[in-house]
Formats: C-alpha cells, structure tokens, sequence
C-alpha cells in the first residue's frame, strides 16, 4: 500500500504522462483483486494442516514427525519408496483412517485431525505389520487439558 501511495503521486506530478498511467493503474487494480481469495484463506480462523511426511519402505514406516498435538490437523503424506505395494493406515481414538494401496512410486495424501491418545500407524498390506511396517505415535492434549 504505502508503495501505490508513492507511485501515485509521482504520476499526479508528471501530469502529461497521467492518462497513459492511469490504464496501468487499473490494470494493477485487477491483479490486487485476485490476491483477495488468497489473503482470506490465510486469515480464516481454520488451523493450517501440518504436512507429515510418511515413507513406507520394505518393510519400516518413518515419520518426518514424531510429536503430534490433539485437535490439530495433519497431512501424511505417504510415498512408497519400497519395491513392494503399501499403503498407510493410521488407527486410533478418531477412527481409522487410509490410503489407497501404493504402487512403487506412488504416494498419497491422508488428512486426519488427531485427537488425545496412541495412535498406531502401519501398512495394512498382506502382513507387512508383522514383518515390522509399524509403530505407534502418541497425541497430547493442547495445552495439556482435554
Ligand atoms: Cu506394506
């Protein structure tokens, strides 16, 4: 803003210049409008999704994350980076919640809001849990109440 402000009274200044200044003003009107949406998206009340990155190997789940907190919103973002088919399930007090089955390669994005408590985090593909595709996360209340 303070920056238009300045601009525009260089133009009032340069008078003969006015008229041909003013169409580039309007024309930067219309792209002020379009950063509109955006700037309210950031200012909505909604908590930004924390982004998780899930790597499922042959045969271990890692974590980019290791504290999560309750109530808030986090996307795992699993990638197969095994030569097997995986897929990520994530089961606790909010349900369970899981990915398509991935090819080699492939990844997929699994929204959940964590609630309080031990979630457990595993591939739920033909006995990969078993042969260790699993471990458990714990969730903690915000702000230590409920
Ligand atoms: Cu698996």
């Amino acid at each position: 803003m303070p920056r238009t402000t300045a601009r525009g009274r260089t133009r009032v200044a340069m008078g003969l210049a006015a008229g041909v200044l003013m169409g580039a003003l309007a024309a930067c009107g219309g792209s002020a409008q379009h950063d509109g949406p955006a700037g309210r998206q950031q200012t909505s009340g909604r908590p930004a999704a924390t982004k998780v990155e899930v790597t499922l190997a042959d045969f271990r789940v890692m974590l980019s994350k290791t504290t999560f907190t309750a109530g808030q919103r986090y996307d795992f973002v699993a990638r197969n980076h095994g030569q097997h088919v995986h897929a990520l399930e994530i089961e606790g007090p909010g349900g369970e919640h899981h990915t398509r089955t991935l090819k080699p390669g492939a990844s997929a994005r699994l929204g959940v809001t964590l609630k309080p408590g031990t979630y457990e985090v595993y591939c739920p593909v033909d006995g990969h849990k078993g042969l260790g595709m699993q471990m458990k996360i714990t969730v903690v209340g915000a702000g230590g109440g409920y």
